[in-house]
């Protein structure tokens, strides 16, 4: 179980509030294809993604990237049980999708560099650490079914 102090949970909660998930997640999901071209094998049904331009205008690929920051969303109204609220998304991952857990920090970085970019100086540290500690705790839930 994770403990977070009442600024953490208030820095969170701020931050997603403030975000247009529509625009965020496609560029989180378009961003940590581009940058690691291998997470492309887990999208072969999604039409073109030959080039970075392909990639950029693939409308099923930025549906995915909303439904990838949707699925977000769970953690952030359960953050007291993020693994158990997982448990099926993490089995589905590994056992359906055969999508290697490295890549899920992939993306939860690709996914704090657009929202630093997007918030520029108001991205501060202490922003920036509780975003990236629940993160963490996503991305090691969605890995536990690996273990
Ligand atoms: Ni992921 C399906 C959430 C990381 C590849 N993924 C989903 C779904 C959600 C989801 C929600 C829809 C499930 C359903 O249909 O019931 N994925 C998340 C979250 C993260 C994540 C919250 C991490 C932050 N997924 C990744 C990564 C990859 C990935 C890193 C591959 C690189 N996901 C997939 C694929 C599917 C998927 C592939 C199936 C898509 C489809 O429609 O066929």
């Amino acid at each position: 179980m994770v403990d977070w102090t009442a600024q953490e949970r208030s820095i969170i909660s701020s931050i997603f509030a403030n975000m247009n998930y529509d625009d965020i997640g496609p560029k989180a999901l378009i961003r940590c294809l581009i940058v690691y071209p291998w997470t492309l094998r887990y999208f072969k049904d999604f039409g073109d993604t030959q080039t970075v331009d392909a990639i950029k205008s693939n409308a099923l690929i930025a549906k995915h990237g909303k439904t990838v920051l949707h699925g977000l969303d769970r953690a952030l109204k359960n953050m007291d049980d993020i693994k158990g609220t997982y448990a099926e998304l993490s089995v589905l991952h590994s056992e359906k999708l055969h999508v290697d857990p490295d890549n899920f920090r992939l993306l939860a970085d690709c996914l704090t560099i657009v929202v630093a970019a997007q918030m520029g100086s108001k991205f501060t540290p202490d922003m920036q650490a509780a975003f990236q500690k629940f993160l963490s705790v996503v991305v090691f839930a969605l890995g536990r079914q690996y273990h």
